[in-house]
């Protein structure tokens, strides 16, 4: 069941899918569709019987960017004093894994969307881009920060200063997303995933996620020094204790998530 306009959100197993569902405007990015997005991964990260996240779109397109008829009279005093995108950023706080799966544009704000996930598998048929140049604006949730970081700067400029697009293998090549498969198995491909990583204890995949993503904002010392005071605490764990107490007796662990 689902009570959402624009999105539809469900579960399967221990995976909560989210799928973008505005096929008229390609799942442009509404302040609508975002507050859903927001809420569905919210409910998603209190369920304890869910351990990874997937948001995905539709064939033709995983979202075509911010929602230009919303943005264009938008003037500057009100973009500054509503903090216009900085609700995005609600979706970074979550703790679970989320893996963007692409299959179709993935175009400004879509594809800024896309890298505020934690991994991207793309369709063979997936274009990225950050055409906001050609608007008269620039990348406004991540783009410019987050691109560089996964691309490098040359390309990233690229991208952002001509407003031509990547395809997927392209992509796939230059670091953004992990993995390209065929359309039609983007989604059993993302949940094979996201399965996989539900299935291994949500305290020790909360804590790989918190040190992977510190990379971003620590220096190598000070990130060095984090992943190791996390990976002593993995010691406090029951899950550690079951995990190598399983490899050493030669049978399955049972993850109690604490
Ligand atoms: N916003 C609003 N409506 C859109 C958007 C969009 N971004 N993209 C497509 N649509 C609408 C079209 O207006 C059209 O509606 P209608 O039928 O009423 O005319 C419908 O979706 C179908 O689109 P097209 O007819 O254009 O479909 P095509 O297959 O011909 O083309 C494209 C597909 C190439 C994807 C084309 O639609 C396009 O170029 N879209 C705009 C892409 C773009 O510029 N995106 C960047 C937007 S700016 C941005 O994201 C700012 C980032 C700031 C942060 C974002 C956080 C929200």
């Amino acid at each position: 069941t689902n009570t959402y306009q624009y999105i539809i959100a469900e579960k399967k197993g221990r995976v909560g899918l989210v799928t973008l569902n505005r096929p008229k405007a390609l799942n442009a990015l509404s302040d609508g569709l975002i507050s859903e997005v927001n809420n569905a991964v919210k409910v998603f990260q209190d369920d304890k019987d869910v351990g990874s996240i997937i948001i995905t779109g539709s064939e033709k397109a995983f979202a075509a960017g911010a929602d230009i008829k919303e943005m264009e009279k938008v003037t500057y005093s009100d973009a500054y004093n509503k903090d216009l995108l900085a609700q995005w950023h609600d979706l970074t706080k979550t703790r679970k894994p989320i893996i963007a799966a692409v299959n179709g544009y993935a175009l400004g704000g879509g594809c800024e969307l896309a890298m505020m996930c934690d991994m991207i598998i793309a369709g063979e048929k997936a274009v990225f881009g950050q055409p906001e140049i050609k608007l008269g604006t620039i990348p406004g949730c991540g783009g410019t920060q987050r691109l560089i970081r996964a691309i490098g700067k040359s390309k990233a400029m690229e991208m952002i200063l001509t407003g031509n697009n990547m395809n997927a293998h392209d992509a796939e090549k230059a670091g953004l997303v992990c993995k390209v498969v065929p359309p039609e198995e983007l989604l059993s491909e993302a949940t094979k995933i996201a399965e996989k990583i539900a299935s291994y204890s949500q305290l020790t995949v909360a804590m790989a996620k918190e040190a992977v993503n510190s990379s971003y904002e620590l220096t190598l010392q000070e990130g060095i020094r984090f992943e190791r005071r996390l990976f002593h605490s993995t010691f406090a764990s029951h899950d550690q204790k079951e995990g190598m107490n399983a490899f050493v007796e030669k049978r399955n662990p049972t993850w109690h998530n604490k």
